[in-house]
């Protein structure tokens, strides 16, 4: 049978209320459930991946290196020569600060999964931005250190680092959880039905920058394949 590996998105200081720079509305609400999913006597993940935005200071998805305001739409040419619109952000999950490690709470809760655990680090190039986890490169270091010195470059999702670790471990299944639903969670999720994973989002350990596009993002992604489930609230999803 196909394994299945947790993905644990961006559960990082620096997205939590009440102190984070990108305080996600009621982000802290998931940690307690995603807390119960890494309870080893409850649960039986083949492989655990937590997500960490990983940037550099002056970050291209920062509205103070462009001088305009938080959370307005600006067009940009990324270090790829791609087109697009970046959403900007307050400076949040700068490498090397302790805002952007993962939650203590959580931190303290990955012992028992060490063996079966990595870490999926994304958008650490100054001016890349990278919401999927499909983007990243994976580590095994849960502490601050250096990224690459040079851009990996664009790689077709099923042969990026992500997709490839989780086929050499067997996995077809993803169940995600963690912030923000509508960027992070979002674009993993995605990207993980376009390499061909079954997924399962679980409503109640997400939580959304924009709570009014949550239901958007469950069914665009119940669209493309992926699974939903909790949507009527915490019960009845384990
Ligand atoms: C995220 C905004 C900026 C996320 C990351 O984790 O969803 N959102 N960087
Ligand atoms: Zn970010």
């Amino acid at each position: 049978m196909g394994k299945t590996a947790l993905v644990i998105v961006d559960c990082q200081n620096d997205f939590m209320p009440p102190d984070g720079a990108l305080a996600v509305p009621n982000g802290d609400e998931v940690l307690p459930v995603i807390r119960g999913m890494l309870d080893r006597s409850k649960w039986d993940w083949d492989v655990v991946v937590a997500t960490q935005d990983y940037h550099p200071p002056r970050h291209i998805s920062f509205a103070s290196r462009h001088g305009k305001p938080v959370l307005s739409d600006l067009e940009l040419t990324d270090g790829r020569g791609r087109h697009y619109t970046q959403t900007l952000w307050p400076d949040h999950c700068i490498q090397g600060t302790k805002a952007t490690e993962i939650v203590k709470e959580l931190r303290d809760a990955f012992g028992p999964w060490k063996e079966r655990m990595k870490i999926a680090r994304k958008a650490w190039h100054p001016d890349i931005e990278q919401y999927s986890a499909f983007e990243g490169y994976i580590t095994d270091a849960t502490d601050p250190s250096e990224p690459p010195s040079e851009d990996i470059g664009a790689k077709p999702i099923e042969e990026s680092e992500m997709a490839l670790y989780l086929k050499s471990q067997g996995v077809d299944k993803l169940v995600i959880v963690g912030v923000a639903t509508d960027f992070c969670v979002c674009h993993t999720n995605l990207d993980g039905l376009a390499a061909k994973f079954n997924t399962v989002l679980v409503a109640p350990a997400v939580r959304a920058v924009f709570a009014d596009r949550e239901n958007g993002v469950f069914e665009q992604i119940e669209q493309q394949g992926g699974t939903v489930i909790g949507r009527e609230g915490a019960s009845g999803w384990e």
